[in-house]
């Protein structure tokens, strides 16, 4: 079959693309390793600094990681969200998938499990997740993530005096996802052996409210795969997003018939019809090495990167956004 090993990933992460490529056809090891280094290798290079340490500081300056990897032949889910002061999110998934009976563990609590595993406590923030943090307050804490509420600069922007504010809501979410904002990896994959797997690893939102978990290391929502059909994996406004657990519908349309072209759209066009403004992608493949992907208001369309034995490396592919 030339479509498979396959390798399917979020935005214009080449690198990541490249090692799951090698991890897939070189080495011949499996689709959980795949998205695992992929995922591994995208938190160390700090991709466009949402994904991993040093990036996306909450209201408090604090970075935090959510990710999830599922195995689609076990149906079995690893997921950690708002993991504190442990750089190795995807990894830390992993050992949840693979050493315990739970989904997904949060917080303070998982950083301790994490260590129980053997993974370092450290700081996240850097010098320039610093930086975002003091410039985001000097701007009076926009853009923020409250309605209904108004942030209190002197204090840091919170807590805060409520007060209903007549700003328009939307206007706001627009001129935050401009910032291109949203840029977890997501991966998908089908080793040599028809495995297939998915996963996806972010430091989320940028100014979050402290505690806010988003939809990547939620099953179904940030990526979702089942042996018997494909694999998907989201990228975008994950506060919306987890709101219709994309990737659950895409496989779910996949089951039906759908191409993973078709899957995506669809998913993508769920969201859209009640959040016309919203910022996201989803990519899918199935199981016979098919792929593809959706997005709405993504800024010169979404790119994503794909390899398989036929293109033989990384390569960029482009959607035009619905
Ligand atoms: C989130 N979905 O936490 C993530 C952000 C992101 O591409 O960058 N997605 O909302």
């Amino acid at each position: 079959n030339k479509s498979i090993p396959l390798v399917v990933i979020t935005w214009d992460y080449r690198d990541a693309t490249q090692k799951a490529w090698n991890v897939l056809n070189n080495q011949k090891r499996s689709a959980l390793d795949a998205i695992e280094e992929s995922c591994s290798l995208c938190e160390e290079q700090r991709c466009r600094t949402t994904v991993g340490y040093g990036g996306s500081p909450d209201e408090s300056g604090e970075t935090t990681l959510d990710a999830v990897i599922m195995d689609g032949v076990t149906m079995d889910v690893g997921g950690v969200g708002l993991l504190r002061n442990v750089k190795n999110a995807i990894s830390v998934a992993r050992k949840v998938l693979e050493n315990t009976k739970h989904s997904l563990l949060g917080g303070e609590l998982a950083a301790d499990f994490a260590v129980e595993m053997g993974f370092k406590k450290e700081s996240l923030q850097t010098e320039e997740s610093k930086k975002m943090w003091l410039n985001w307050k000097a701007n009076k804490c926009q853009p923020n993530f409250w309605k209904n509420v108004d942030p209190d600069p002197k204090k840091s922007c919170g807590p805060y005096h409520l007060r209903k504010t007549m700003d328009n809501i939307m206007e706001k979410h627009i001129s935050y996802v401009n910032e291109e904002n949203h840029d977890t990896i997501g991966v998908v994959a089908i080793d040599s052996n028809g495995h297939i797997a998915a996963g996806a690893s972010t430091n989320g939102a940028k100014n979050k409210i402290p505690g806010r978990i988003g939809d990547s290391p939620i099953a179904g929502a940030g990526a979702y795969a089942d042996q018997k059909v494909g694999a998907a994996a989201g990228t975008g406004d994950g506060d919306i997003m987890m709101r219709f657990l994309p990737t659950f519908l895409a496989v779910e349309e996949m089951r039906r018939g759908a191409t993973p072209t078709e899957a995506a759209t669809t998913a993508v066009r769920r969201i859209a019809e009640h959040y016309p403004t919203f910022s996201g992608a989803v990519i899918a493949l199935n199981k016979d090495g098919d792929y593809g992907a959706a997005c709405n208001r993504v800024n010169n369309g979404f790119q994503y990167y794909v390899a398989n034995p036929e293109l033989g490396r990384a390569t960029m592919h482009l959607a035009n956004c619905i």
